[in-house]
C-alpha cells in the first residue's frame, strides 16, 4: 500500500493566490495542492491534502493521521499557529509521529504576534519563508531526505 503524508492547511489558506499576492504569492490553493500531490507522487508517497477554517477539524485529522499510521503530517496551521494550545497539545499527544510546521511567509520577519508558535517546540521542524516550496521541503524532512 502507498505510504501517506497528511498535508493540512488551516484558516484562510484556501484564499492564497486570491488576495495579498505580495505575501503569499499568486498561485491558487487548487494549483498549490496539485503541485504538492505531484511532488509527493515523485517521492513515491501520497499527499492527503485537507484544508479547514475550523480548529477542531485540524485536531481530528491529526489524530486520524496518527491512528491510520501515516508517515507524518505537514501542517500550515495559519493563524492558529499563534493562538492554539490545543494544536500544540495534539502534536505532543501524537508523538513520535513527525509533524513539520510550514509557513509560506517568513513569520520571523512579520508582526510580533506572528513570531510566536505554540506547536513549533513539539514539531520535528518549522519551515518558513520558502513560499510553496516549503511544503515540499517539509515532506522531504518527514521522508528523511
Ligand atoms: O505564512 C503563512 O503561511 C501563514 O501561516 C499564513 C496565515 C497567517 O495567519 C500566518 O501568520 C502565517 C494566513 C493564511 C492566509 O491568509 C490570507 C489572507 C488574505 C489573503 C490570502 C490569504
Amino acid at each position: 500500500m502507498t505510504k501517506k503524508i497528511m498535508v493540512l492547511n488551516g484558516p484562510n489558506l484556501n484564499m492564497v493566490g486570491i488576495r495579498e499576492p505580495g505575501i503569499y504569492g499568486s498561485t491558487s490553493y487548487k494549483d498549490m495542492i496539485e503541485m504538492i500531490r505531484k511532488e509527493a507522487e515523485k517521492r513515491g508517497v501520497e499527499a492527503d491534502c485537507r484544508q479547514s477554517n475550523h480548529e477542531g477539524d485540524l485536531l481530528d485529522w491529526m489524530q486520524e493521521a496518527y491512528f491510520q499510521k501515516y508517515e507524518g503530517i505537514v501542517i500550515n496551521p495559519g493563524a492558529y499557529t499563534h493562538t492554539s494550545i490545543a494544536l500544540a497539545d495534539c502534536v505532543k499527544a501524537i508523538a513520535p509521529l513527525p509533524v513539520v510546521e510550514v509557513h509560506i511567509s517568513d513569520i520571523s520577519k512579520r508582526e510580533k504576534f506572528r513570531q510566536v508558535s505554540y506547536e513549533a517546540p513539539y514539531c520535528k521542524a518549522q519551515i518558513a519563508g520558502e513560499g510553496l516550496q516549503g511544503y515540499v521541503h517539509a515532506m522531504d524532512v518527514i521522508l528523511g531526505k
